[in-house]
């Protein structure tokens, strides 16, 4: 069974502050990563050490090398820290950068080969991807988030479970979580989903819920749970209804 976790910037990191990472945090998730063992995708989001670079040197509307280098280093460092974190709970962490991995087409993934991060995983290895800058073939510059990373390799590996941690309980209408969402049900809600406090060029709850839906028109349903709360992440990866479905 081929799982694909998602943790969101939002989890790890303080938005609000440039590269501000919540070490605790980010040790507790590795835990619970480690307490659900088979076979995983884990893929994370920029947070403070992505989104505010990103915003500070045009990206992706301007096409700057220096802000493509400096965002990503950003990002990486995010993702040492992650990687770091699972390797000590013998996980065995890989990191796949989309810079390298990853071409766009007006903001879309345009390639990319999965079968990097499959045979990663039949030899008992994590990748571990994150939210990236990316060259886009005609715009010059763009932005991979996790969720399209998500969205593309759930598609792409035909995963058994997508779940998405986020600081949200779920996608929220009217002051109560959904128990589920349908493409049918995005302009009840269009206006509700806002973006979360802190910097944000990827689109926020409105951005995930486009993505899944874009991957529910595949069949597939995914799931956006809060990964603040302990026990969460590793319920999630048990196969527990939490959160949000997000359904076909
Ligand atoms: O946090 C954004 O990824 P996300 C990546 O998954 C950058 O939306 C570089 C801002």
């Amino acid at each position: 069974m081929l799982r694909i976790l998602k943790i969101g910037g939002s989890v790890l990191t303080d938005k609000t502050t440039e590269g501000s990472a919540k070490l605790g945090e980010i040790e507790r998730i590795a835990e619970e990563v480690s307490a659900s063992p088979g076979d995983l995708i884990l893929v994370h989001g920029a947070g403070s050490f992505g989104h505010i670079h990103a915003q500070r040197f045009g990206l992706p509307s301007r096409f700057d090398p220096i802000g493509l280098l400096e965002t990503h280093r950003s990002v990486v460092s995010l993702n040492s820290l992650f990687v770091s974190a699972l390797s000590k709970r013998d996980l065995f962490p890989l990191p796949v950068h989309p810079l390298s991995s990853v071409l766009l087409d007006r903001g879309r993934i345009a390639s990319m080969d999965p079968s990097i991060v499959l045979e990663m995983v039949k030899r008992g290895i994590l990748p571990v991807l994150h939210g990236d800058v990316a060259l886009d073939r005609s715009l010059g510059s763009g932005i991979v988030s996790g969720d399209q990373l998500v969205s593309y390799l759930a598609r792409e590996l035909r995963s058994d479970l997508v779940i998405l941690g986020t600081a949200a309980d779920g996608v929220m209408s009217r002051g109560r979580v959904l128990d589920r969402i349908a493409a049918d049900d995005l302009s009840m809600i269009e206006e509700e989903l806002g973006a979360g406090p802190g910097f944000d060029v990827t689109g926020g709850m409105r951005g995930k819920v486009g993505e899944l839906l874009d991957l529910a028109q595949y069949g597939v349903t995914s799931r956006i749970f809060n990964a603040t709360v302990e026990g969460n992440v590793e319920a999630a990866l048990r196969g527990q209804a939490i959160g949000t479905a997000v359904v076909p």
